[in-house]
């Protein structure tokens, strides 16, 4: 089928269903949401047979859906109505929750139903459940529309409260008043609740010692108290404020009120709060530290079988510079440990996205921390090239772009979870060259051709496309839990298999031929000389497009590497 998408941005849950749609053979298009008259014009190009709204905040002109059909993906139950059904889902407690693929018309979110799939919650942000729940049952819920359409004698549900199945209702527009925190009064349970209701858009406003800001990315703490709403310590960027029966951590927060030149967008805390956070103790806690009770640990190391499991669970996927040193630091020290097999698990959400483009546009020189973040990144992505007596499977649970793809690549082994979208390219982000010893990795698993293909098509992969093409090396897993317990079983597999020495074996000779043949260094010096142009030349494309991405700037056109339509239109 012709299906073209009509969406707010190409977030993760669009590149998910346009990666299955495509897979199934249907002829893809997208067009982001800039106006009525730009979106009229989209669909007179490219003639589309359906319209999914797989992200969209603004309403369908009548224009377009009086003559085509319209499926809205719906983050809600059947009868779910409004622009915050998930936050009300959160804040209210729901224990099961849903996405209604329903088709759009004149009274908003009111219009026919073609699917409704549920699934149980979880205590997670919002975000998360966006990328992982809401992503599954939206895929689910548009083949099922898909198919139905194509059965053609199939119609959709008119929406009618009077049904026992229709349970939602109409939601208002959650406002900060909705969700703000008495500190007062509110329990941990609570405030986590609230934030993550919010996160990551809009967050919680809120005032730390005077400073309005809003909150982002809490976790519960069980050791720490205190008065409630004091601060209690820092660690890692991230801090500690007490609750009436506990505390919580908080790692990200946004000025709400931003000072002439000072960022509006998310940092973590400590950076926002400057001397408000200074006085605080820092509470460290090594990866290989197990803590007692709950607490927020961004990078764990723990062994089980024989076996080394590194987990790093960074905010969005973004590693700064000192992020990448600790992340490295642990890498080291675990090529130290009487181990031979290494799993690195990335985060939950996410496996990793690279460089920290806000903490790099909230630098006093971007391109002097952007220097400094890519050679931390490539200093992490050597100490995981060289590992001679290690085994290193890198197991995707989450979405991987850019430099986190390529710090995959240089583990021996790549997994990823069925359901992964892989950006393995940087050229999007103001045609940024990139660097993570790319040059090395890429070419070597999936030749020239292909390698450059994939780094000018600037589109997103799935998982068993991305397997397919060898640029990973296998691909299970339909949930998390399914997927984790695969490849803990691989890796014990692998640490008890008597041939591990041979394998070991093997990989320092390709090795120490790839080195002969050409040093790491020299790949990393022909990377950085094109990323220095990049950061410090007179092509400021890269500090624009970054801009635009850190301040979330309204798209003013579709890319053509995006909009089929248009490019069939310039040929
Ligand atoms: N029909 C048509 N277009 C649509 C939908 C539809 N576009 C996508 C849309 N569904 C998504 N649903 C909503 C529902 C309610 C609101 C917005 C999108 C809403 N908005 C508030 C307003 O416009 O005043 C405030 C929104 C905000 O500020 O975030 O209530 O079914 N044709």
């Amino acid at each position: 089928m012709r299906i073209l998408f009509l969406t707010h941005a190409f977030n993760s849950l669009s590149q998910r269903l346009y990666v299955e749609l495509a897979r199934r053979g249907h002829a893809l298009s997208i067009e982001f949401d800039i106006n009525d008259a730009v979106a009229e014009q989209a669909v007179a190009l490219f003639q589309p047979e359906l319209i999914v709204a797989p992200f969209l905040k603004r309403a369908i002109p009548e224009s377009i859906w009086r003559n085509h059909r319209c499926i809205i993906v719906h983050p809600g139950i059947k009868g779910d109505r409004g622009p915050s059904s998930l936050d009300w889902a959160i804040l209210r407690c729901e224990t099961t929750w849903g996405v209604t693929c329903l088709q759009a018309d004149a009274e908003m979110d009111a219009g026919d139903i073609w699917a409704s799939v549920e699934f149980p919650m979880r205590a997670a942000a919002k975000s998360s459940l966006y990328r992982n729940e809401v992503t599954e049952a939206a895929l689910q819920g548009i083949l099922l529309t898909i198919e139905r359409i194509e059965q053609g004698d199939c119609r959709p549900e008119p929406l009618d409260y009077d049904r026992p199945d229709v349970q939602g209702r109409w939601h208002c527009l959650m406002t900060q008043a909705d969700r703000a925190v008495d500190w007062a009064a509110d329990d941990t349970a609570t405030v986590l609740r609230k934030i993550r209701a919010g996160d990551g858009v809009p967050g919680v406003r809120d005032c730390i010692g005077g400073k309005a800001c809003y909150l982002y990315n809490a976790h519960p703490e069980s050791q720490l108290s205190g008065a409630p709403g004091e601060l209690l310590a820092r660690r890692d960027g991230a801090v500690c404020r007490a609750t009436v029966d506990g505390a919580v951590w908080i790692t990200h927060l946004r000025a709400a009120e931003p000072a002439e030149g000072e960022p509006a967008f998310k940092l973590p805390a400590t950076q926002v709060l400057g001397p408000l956070a200074e006085h605080l103790p820092e509470h460290r806690l090594l990866p290989t530290v197990e803590p007692a009770g709950a607490t927020w640990q961004e990078l764990s190391y723990r062994e089980r079988n024989g076996v080394g499991h590194l987990y790093f669970d960074f905010y969005n996927g973004a590693m700064d510079s000192e992020q990448c040193e600790r992340l490295r630091r642990a890498v080291a020290e675990a090529k130290q440990r009487q181990i031979r097999v290494l799993v690195l698990w990335g985060g939950a959400d996410f496996w990793s996205n690279g460089i920290h483009l806000n903490r790099i546009e909230a630098a006093s020189s971007p391109a002097d921390e952007s220097w400094r973040n890519i050679n931390a990144m490539n200093d992490l992505c050597r100490e995981l090239i060289e590992t001679p007596s290690l085994y290193v499977i890198a197991a995707l649970r989450g979405n991987a772009g850019a430099g986190g793809v390529f710090m995959a690549l240089a583990a021996d082994r790549v997994l990823a979870r069925e359901g992964v979208v892989l950006n393995p390219h940087y050229k999007s982000m103001g045609n940024l060259y990139g660097s993570e010893y790319w040059s090395y990795l890429l070419p070597k698993r999936v030749g020239e051709v292909r390698a450059k293909a994939l780094t000018e098509n600037r589109l997103p992969l799935g998982a068993p496309e991305a397997s397919e093409l060898g640029l990973i090396d296998g691909c299970f897993g339909e949930t998390l839990t399914e997927f984790e317990a695969l490849v803990e079983m691989e890796a014990r597999t692998l640490a008890e298999c008597s041939t591990l020495g041979e394998r070991l074996e093997g990989k320092r000779l390709r090795r120490a031929q790839d080195e002969a043949e050409k040093p790491l260094e020299e790949y990393r010096e022909e990377e950085l000389e094109r990323m220095k142009l990049n950061f410090y030349g007179f092509d400021p494309s890269y500090h624009v497009a970054r801009y635009h991405f850190v301040e979330k700037l309204p798209k003013a056109r579709t890319p053509v590497y995006l909009a089929r339509h248009r490019r069939l239109q310039a040929s």
